[in-house]
Formats: structure tokens, C-alpha cells, sequence
């Protein structure tokens, strides 16, 4: 038995000359699959250091009662506070933990230069963690898989064509005049709330108006048509899809870690939410995709403007209609909560930082009198925009973790992994450790700006081909808000209210953010 163990070892791609010393007494009390990675814990250096690698089963972590750990996790309220439990893990077992919970099995590591180690292997076809109740509510309704949920060759094809329209950077010219419009729109409605107010302000909660003009954004640049979601009456239906967005991640959350398969069988109210849910996001956007499909066949679409997205790939017919439907949908719906929490959270962090407003509009100012009316040109004369949105986004990033399935043994921290383990890469935990950002507490969009020091820390979007096919659409909508709105107005906020963060599968905010907005010629 032992021998052969021994044969297999040339096989993972170590060299035999690596060996320093064996240790078969302690291979004895180990059970069958332990084995394999026991004998090479303190056996080979690693070809990194120069120290001996350790076993996989030697990773610190609670990995090996599963079911006990979900019961656990439960108990502490973790389906809310996962970000929060692995900051307390990282703090127990150290930069590298392996974990398990339910049927969800993880390496988990903070390092930025581990994060670097994981992502240059990652290969042709980076293959991320599948949220289980994604896919299951597709197999369940016969839906196809956008790129989203695809893998390997399929995956591939798809992307690089989705790329060149949504990600390239010569596409952004496009983005900018509709979204462009939709920004001064939400100001001008801003403007309009204040009309109303005798104390010429507005305080609220900007949720909803957020969630409306994160939808009007990405429809805008999806399908080079406005909804009108910027005014005092809208369409219930798209008030609808909004709230079905946000039930379906609060749903999705409690699903990570037991199969899908389980789940349709208990028939839970979480899993009937969530599947309907999903229906309410579909059945819209395909009458918004089926819009835009009868214009085109009619040959209504203005030939002069941008088409959107849609059109674009509908009419260079390399993408098949149905997939082309998937991704849209998945990005119409993946266009709404994370954009307007993440602008939630920004002005919430300006309204704290009342001189980084200050520096913001003299930038904004300056930008706007340089490029005379052109907004590209304003866009990239902006620096500390960029850099406010990227800090937003370290303190409060949507996801949680970046993951990837190993394609190939690695080494990190001096573990040995084998292939094919699912590798999350905390963010959330990254961007609040003093060994990776100085002073990680402060708000300082200015760290962005010097050359150093940034290796492998930016990854609120991912990294590579895998990364958020959004992100272009994203980061202009987001910069572009700013611009206009820290042109318009002071953003205040109630002294001393700390608000905390919430998972609900991404990270939201766990109360509701009181803001007021005072145009800027007026006032103390
Ligand atoms: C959630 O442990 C926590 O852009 C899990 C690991 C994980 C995997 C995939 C992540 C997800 C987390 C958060 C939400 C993400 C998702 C991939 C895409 C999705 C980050 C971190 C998102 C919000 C787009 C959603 C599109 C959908 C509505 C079709």
C-alpha cells in the first residue's frame, strides 16, 4: 500500500530528488485519502523557498466535520456574516485555511502574492465557485447557461466575444454619451426632490432611487434605450424586477452550501422564493431583449446612435440568439444591486470625508474646464475619481471572495494543493489588514495613486479572463455619478451612525444610510 503511495508521488509533479526524509510512521495513522498529501508534508522544498512544502491535510482550519460546522455557522448568524467569520479565521490559523462547510469545500487565503500565485495558473478556462441555487434554478427550468455559469470551450467562445463588446476599452466611447445622460438625469431628479423641500435639502434613504438608476444605467448601455426609471412614476414591472433581484441573492445565501439537488427536494420556502424569484428576472428581461429583437427585424433602430449591446451582438450573429439572451439577462440583473450599494457606500464615505470632497470637485472642476464638453477626454482627467471608486470598493467590496479551481499543483504559504481545489482569495478580509493597505481603516483614495505597492491588491472585479464582464459598464457608470454629483452637491451624513456590513451573498450595507444632499451654492 505504502509503496505504491510512493509511485504515485512522481506523478503530481514533484521530483523525487526534492526528498529530504521519510516519515512512514506517521502515513500509519492516517486513513486512505490523507495519505497521498501526508507524504509529502516536510518531504519536498518547495521549489519557492527552499523549505520543505506541507502536506495538504496539515492545513490549519476546521475542515473535517462538515455538518457540525453548518450547524456552527448557523448558531453564529454566518449565513449574514460570513465576511466577518472569515476575518476571524484568517486571524485564527493564519494567511492559509481550508474550510468546509456543508457540501462547500475551500482553501482560503489573504496574501496578495498568494492571490498572484493562484491567478498566473489559472490557465485557459478559470473556472470560479458555481453558486449552487444558480444553476439549479436553470437545470430546473430548462434555462440555458449564460457565459456566467458556462465553463471550459463553451465558456471561451462566448467570452471572447462578449469581451469585445462589453470590456475591450475601445467600447467605452460607447458607454459614455448614454450613461453620461443618465448620470445628469439622476441630478437633475435630485434637484427636483430638493424643489420640494422647504429646508432646500433632501434626506433619505437612497436605496431604491439607487437601485432605479443602476437599472436605467446598464439598459441604457444593454439596450441603447431608456426605461424612464429617473421619475415619480414608473413602471411597476421594473420596480418588480428590481425587488425579485434582491430576493433572489437574499434566497441564495442560505443555499451555498447544500446541493441543489437537495434543496428542490425539501421544496423549502427559501428555495420556492428563489425560484420564483428568478422567474420575475427572466420573464422581464426577455420582454426587454424581445423589445429590442422586433426593432431590429422591423429595422426601427436608429442606425446614427449606439445600438447597445444587444443589438450589436444580435446583428453580428457569432454568438447563438439563445446565449446571447442568457448573458443579457445576467447582466441586466447583475447591472443593478452592485453598482447602486457600491455608490451607497461611496457617498456615505465622502459624507465622512468632507475634505476628499473638497479635493474631488477642484479635480472635477478643473476636468470639466480642460475638456470642454467632452466627456471622454474628462474621464481621463479624473485620477482621484477612479482612485475614490477603487477605495469604495476596498472597504466595501460587492464580493467577498475572488475563487478559482486549481488547474495544476501549486504551492502557497508553503501548503501543497492539489489540483482541482476550489482557491478563494478573501478581499473582503485583504482590504482590512494593516500588512496589505497602511492605515486600512482610513478612507484614502490617495493610496491609489502612487505606483507602488498596488501589486495584486486591486481585485474588487476579479482578475483576468474570468473577471466581471461588467466591470467597464460598472466603473464608468460609477466615476460619471460621482462627477456629476459631487459637482451639484455637499453630501452630508448624521454624525457618529456607524453602519456595518451584511452579507447577502454580495455585501451590502446592514442598516439603511441616512443621506442629505444640499446643492452646493447654498447653505453652511
Ligand atoms: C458569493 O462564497 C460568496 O457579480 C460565495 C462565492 C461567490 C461566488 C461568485 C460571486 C459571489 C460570491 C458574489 C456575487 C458575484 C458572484 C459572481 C458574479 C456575482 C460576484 C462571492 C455578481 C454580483 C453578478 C451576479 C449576476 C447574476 C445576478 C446573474
Amino acid at each position: 500500500m505504502l509503496a505504491r503511495r510512493h509511485l504515485c508521488l512522481p506523478a503530481l509533479g514533484i521530483p523525487r530528488s526534492w526528498r529530504v526524509f521519510d516519515r512512514p510512521d506517521d502515513v500509519r495513522e492516517l486513513s486512505g485519502h490523507q495519505k497521498v498529501h501526508s507524504l509529502s508534508r516536510e518531504l519536498y522544498p518547495s521549489p519557492l523557498e527552499g523549505k520543505a512544502a506541507r502536506a495538504f491535510d496539515e492545513m490549519p482550519g476546521n475542515w473535517k466535520s462538515s455538518w457540525f460546522n453548518l450547524y456552527h455557522y448557523w448558531k453564529q448568524g454566518g449565513f449574514h456574516n460570513t465576511h466577518n467569520i472569515m476575518i476571524d479565521k484568517f486571524q485564527t490559523f493564519g494567511p492559509i485555511y481550508r474550510d468546509k462547510l456543508g457540501t462547500y469545500e475551500s482553501v482560503n487565503i489573504i496574501d496578495p502574492e498568494d492571490a498572484a500565485t493562484v491567478f498566473k495558473a489559472e490557465g485557459l478556462y478559470p473556472k470560479r465557485f458555481m453558486v449552487p441555487p444558480w444553476t439549479a434554478y436553470r437545470d430546473f427550468r430548462n434555462k440555458p447557461y449564460g457565459v456566467l455559469l458556462k465553463n471550459g470551450e463553451g465558456w471561451r467562445q462566448d467570452r471572447l466575444v462578449l469581451n469585445k463588446e462589453a470590456l475591450s476599452l475601445e467600447v467605452i466611447e460607447n458607454f459614455v454619451p448614454p450613461l453620461n445622460v443618465v448620470g445628469e438625469d439622476f441630478v437633475k431628479r435630485v434637484h427636483v426632490q430638493i424643489g420640494r423641500s422647504p429646508q432646500g435639502k433632501w434626506t433619505a434613504d437612497l436605496s431604491n432611487e439607487l437601485f432605479r438608476f443602476a437599472l436605467e444605467s446598464v439598459c441604457s448601455v444593454l439596450y441603447g434605450t431608456r426605461l424612464g426609471l429617473l421619475q415619480d412614476y414608473i413602471d411597476p414591472e421594473n420596480q418588480r424586477f428590481i425587488d425579485a433581484i434582491s430576493l433572489m441573492f437574499h434566497t441564495t445565501s442560505p443555499m451555498l452550501y447544500i446541493p441543489p439537488a437537495f434543496l428542490r427536494w425539501i421544496n423549502s420556502s427559501t428555495w420556492r422564493g428563489h425560484v420564483e424569484a428568478w422567474d420575475t428576472i427572466f420573464t422581464h428581461a426577455d420582454k426587454c431583449i424581445q423589445n429590442i429583437y422586433r426593432d431590429l427585424r422591423l429595422n426601427r433602430k436608429n442606425t446614427k446612435e449606439y445600438p447597445g449591446i444587444l443589438a450589436s451582438l444580435l446583428m453580428q450573429d457569432k454568438l447563438a440568439v439563445e446565449d446571447i439572451k442568457a448573458t443579457i439577462t445576467e447582466m441586466m440583473a447583475g447591472g443593478v444591486d452592485t453598482t447602486s450599494m457600491t455608490l451607497q457606500w461611496a457617498m456615505y464615505e465622502l459624507a465622512r470625508a468632507p475634505s476628499i470632497q473638497e479635493q474631488l470637485r477642484s479635480e472635477i472642476s478643473a476636468a470639466k474646464a480642460s475638456s470642454q464638453g467632452d466627456v471622454l477626454k474628462l474621464l481621463k482627467s479624473v485620477p482621484l475619481v477612479k482612485a475614490t471608486v477603487k477605495e469604495v470598493l476596498r472597504l466595501h467590496p460587492v464580493a467577498v471572495t475572488i475563487q478559482r479551481y486549481t488547474t495544476q499543483e501549486l504551492i502557497l504559504q508553503n501548503y501543497f494543493i492539489p489540483a482541482k481545489t476550489l482557491v478563494q482569495v478573501g478581499i473582503h478580509a485583504m482590504g482590512q489588514d494593516p500588512r496589505f493597505f497602511t492605515k486600512p481603516k482610513q478612507f484614502n483614495p490617495m493610496r491609489w495613486l502612487n505606483h507602488d505597492g498596488k501589486h495584486f491588491r486591486g481585485l474588487s472585479f476579479g482578475f483576468g479572463p474570468r473577471q466581471c464582464l461588467g466591470r467597464r459598464i460598472a466603473e464608468v457608470e460609477m466615476q460619471l455619478f460621482l462627477i456629476h454629483m459631487l459637482d451639484n452637491f455637499k453630501i452630508e451624513t448624521k454624525r457618529g451612525v456607524e453602519v456595518g456590513t451584511k452579507f447577502d451573498l454580495i455585501l451590502i450595507p446592514d442598516k439603511p444610510i441616512y443621506l442629505t444632499l444640499r446643492p452646493l451654492n447654498s447653505g453652511p
